[in-house]
């Protein structure tokens, strides 16, 4: 049992970049704004753009140009033009990956909440046109145009408060920027950091966020007194027994095997997406032992980002080569089995940064949970994948050996998960045989 951290009863939500997705869209389209008013490099202008993350249009904008020494434009100009495009955009930003998870959670028991927005009323509205209602079930609502200061300043979290009538002390703030972790902090709140800012972690513990997590997935209510989430689900994963004290589990032993319980969040629905693999860093067989079938990311914007950075388990449908496929299954190894041309496999994946790597493009990259042997060349190949739940975030790890050791228990955890009823069907799907 974790001592809670603290015992509130209200939850406040910022909105941009913690319940909806609309970081890529306005950095994509304000840095092609920017770019057009001078020489800059592509670094100095995302640079200014994390540093005004979370402020108000109006605020940002100022201090963007501020930093770029833009001078031959009204702040008032730039943001017309920059709103223009967004309102013509705002319809394809999606929710954040477990934000609808949480709502509906929220709302099923009764846990007042209130959302603080630095937007203002009149962007709000054409920002939430393609979101069905889900605003009018939060119980307050608090615009940047309300208040005298924007974020950092604590006026947009006092306000929500107020307005739940209760004492700032009594809510936590979920919140994606380290700008709004500080103005949370400044009315005196407690702030659950989620970043938008992945590459900088740094920012948020000294803004003062009182817990950092990767993802609305990670979030542990109970660890805040509140009604805690109840759709995960327990896995028994058969583990070496040396592997049985890697993180302080529970370890059962029955007929000499070791199990250690670990839990999954199962999706609903399940999350496809497919293309030709394509070739990735060339490590994942060389440093780490684990081949990964990388996906091009670009084709499936939409679809990776309804999942959040982290590791996942699901079925894996591989059209095969024509040219030496003989349909038949040879290997026979009871998970995987061949339809027509068509290899059905399970799989474990990583999407996201990987932390330990540093990358700066996000990747999609599963490890089919088979023995390919001489058919294992992927490249050009189409693979399709039915993710079914999520295991646990992307993490750094102090050596290589380490990250391994946790990649081969992701994986021993995703045949648990799918041996079992709920998620073995899964591989059914008719998108896996490409029959969809
Ligand atoms: P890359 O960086 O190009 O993705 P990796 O070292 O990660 O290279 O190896 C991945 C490649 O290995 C896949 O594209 C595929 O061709 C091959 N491969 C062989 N077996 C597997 C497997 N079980 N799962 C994933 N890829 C495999
Ligand atoms: N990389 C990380 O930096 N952190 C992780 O937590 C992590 N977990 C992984 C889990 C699985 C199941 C797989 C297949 C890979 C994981 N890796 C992780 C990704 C690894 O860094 C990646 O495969 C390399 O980037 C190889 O190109
Ligand atoms: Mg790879």
């Amino acid at each position: 049992m974790t001592t809670p951290f603290a015992k509130v009863t209200h939850v406040i939500l910022d909105l941009d970049g913690t319940l909806i997705n609309t970081e890529q869209l306005v950095d994509e389209v304000v840095s092609a704004v920017l770019h057009k008013r001078g020489d800059f490099t592509a670094s100095r202008v995302r640079k200014a753009m994390e540093h005004v993350r979370g402020m108000r249009p109006g605020d940002g904008t100022r201090a963007v140009m501020d930093l770029l020494e833009i001078t031959d434009v009204s702040v008032d100009a730039l943001l017309a033009e920059t709103s223009a495009l967004l309102d013509a955009r705002w319809g394809e930003v999606s929710m954040m990956p477990g934000a609808r998870r949480l709502l509906d959670h929220l709302h099923v028991h009764g846990v007042k909440t209130a959302l603080a927005t630095s937007t203002p009323a009149a962007f709000l509205a054409k920002k939430m046109l393609s979101h069905d209602g889900w605003v009018e079930r939060l119980s307050v609502v608090a615009t940047g145009d309300e208040v005298e200061n924007g974020k950092p300043n604590p006026d947009i979290f006092l306000l929500a408060a107020e307005r739940l009538g209760v004492d700032p002390r009594t809510c936590v703030v979920l919140e994606d920027t380290p700008l709004g972790v500080k103005a949370a902090k400044a009315a005196g709140a407690f702030a659950i950091a989620i970043p938008s800012i992945h590459d900088d972690f740094a920012a948020y513990e000294d803004a003062g966020a009182d817990q950092t997590i990767r993802s609305l997935y990670d979030l542990d209510l109970s660890l805040w007194g509140l009604p805690p989430f109840r759709d995960r689900v327990d896995v028994a994963v058969r583990v070496a027994p040396s592997n049985t004290k890697a993180d302080g589990n529970d370890v059962r032993v029955s007929d000499n095997k070791a199990f250690v319980v670990e839990s999954v969040l199962p999706l609903s629905p399940a999350v496809r997406l497919g293309g030709p693999v394509v070739r990735g860093f060339g490590r994942g067989s060389k440093t780490l032992g684990v081949p990964t079938a990388n996906l091009d990311v670009a084709p499936i914007k939409k679809e990776s980002d309804a999942l959040a950075p982290g590791i996942y388990f699901g079925w894996a449908g591989l059209r095969g080569n024509d040219a030496n496929d003989d349909g038949n299954d040879s290997r026979n190894d009871g998970e995987a089995r061949k339809i027509e041309n068509v290899i059905i496999a399970p799989m474990v994946m990583s999407i996201g940064w990987n932390p330990f790597f540093d990358n700066a493009t996000k990747t999609v990259e599963p490890w089919l949970l088979r023995d390919f042997g001489k058919d294992g060349d992927f490249y050009g190949r189409e693979l399709r994948l039915a993710v079914l739940g999520y295991v646990r975030p992307e993490a750094d790890f102090a050596s290589l050996e380490a990250l391994v050791e946790r990649i081969h228990r992701d994986a021993d955890v995703a045949r648990g998960a799918l041996a079992m009823e709920r998620f073995e069907g899964g591989k059914e799907d008719p998108y896996l045989k490409f029959c969809t």
